[in-house]
């Protein structure tokens, strides 16, 4: 074969790779997914509801300003807003949430769950994508106001967390700050051993996550469902199922303590 022809055919090989690669690349997620470059801290902020750690200046904010279920609501009803730095330990999440009723009506953290008040943390920890429902290829923590953590498990069932999160809020005028702590799990998982280790986070690290709240003032089921990412097509309400809808969230290498 001449030495021309060698080449063409590792380009065209190289042309189908890239082709499918793309395309395998882009079916993952659903366009339109937003990005957030969390700051790497120095100091871990501590977890006890007041914003004032240095580390929280570094970071942006992102809103839940995407209507997944319910009414218009007024401003009054719901406001919702998000920034998140890390530490190779754990990532923190700052919450600050307007709400003008908080309700937790079902006590059982296991009970029905997304009908109260809740802040719902998704998190694919490989930014892989896909379907994530009774399985542990993403997680969807429902934190309730209790800072108890539940999602379903692979038997299908709700099950427990509260022990891959630390939460606390306290409410500053009209708004809850919500400071909730994740420690990270890959898709190994397994709900029967309590040998599960939490992952070491590395700067560049990319992975999933969306956030959203389940806002009920009164009624049998929630009233709305807010959350942090569009959702063009389908039910809007499918992130517990479809990780696919998840944001990206990018561990930022630069290490900041002031
Ligand atoms: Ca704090
Ligand atoms: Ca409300
Ligand atoms: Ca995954
Ligand atoms: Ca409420």
């Amino acid at each position: 074969m001449r030495r021309s022809n060698v080449f063409r055919r590792i380009s065209v090989a190289w042309l189908l790779l890239a082709t499918f690669g793309t395309a395998a690349a882009e079916a993952t997620h659903v366009e339109g997914r937003t990005e957030y470059r969390a700051p790497r801290a120095a100091e871990a902020p501590v977890v006890d509801g007041v914003a004032d750690d240095a580390i929280w200046r570094e970071a942006r904010w992102q809103k839940l300003e995407h209507t997944w279920l319910g009414p218009e609501y007024t401003a009054e009803d719901f406001q919702g807003r998000y920034k998140v730095v890390w530490t190779p330990e754990r990532i923190y999440i700052l919450a600050e949430i307007v709400d003008d009723v908080l309700i937790d009506t079902h006590r059982d953290p296991l009970l029905q769950y997304w009908d109260d008040d809740c802040l719902e943390i998704f998190i694919d920890e490989d930014h892989s994508g896909g379907e994530h429902q009774y399985n542990h290829n993403a997680f969807a923590y429902h934190i309730s106001l209790d800072n108890q953590a539940t999602d379903m498990g692979t038997d299908e069932k709700p099950h427990n967390y509260s022990h891959h999160v630390e939460g606390d809020w306290k409410q500053q005028g009209e708004k809850l700050v919500w400071e909730i702590a994740i420690d990270i799990y890959d898709d190994s998982y397994a709900d029967d051993s309590d040998d599960n280790q939490p992952l070491t986070l590395a700067p560049g690290k990319v992975m999933g996550l969306m956030v959203a709240y389940c806002d009920n003032d009164g009624s049998e089921m929630r009233e709305n469902f807010v959350g942090s990412e569009s959702v063009p097509y389908g039910p809007k309400d499918r992130g517990w199922i479809d990780a696919g809808l998840f944001g990206t969230l990018v561990l930022d290498a630069t290490e900041t303590d002031s």
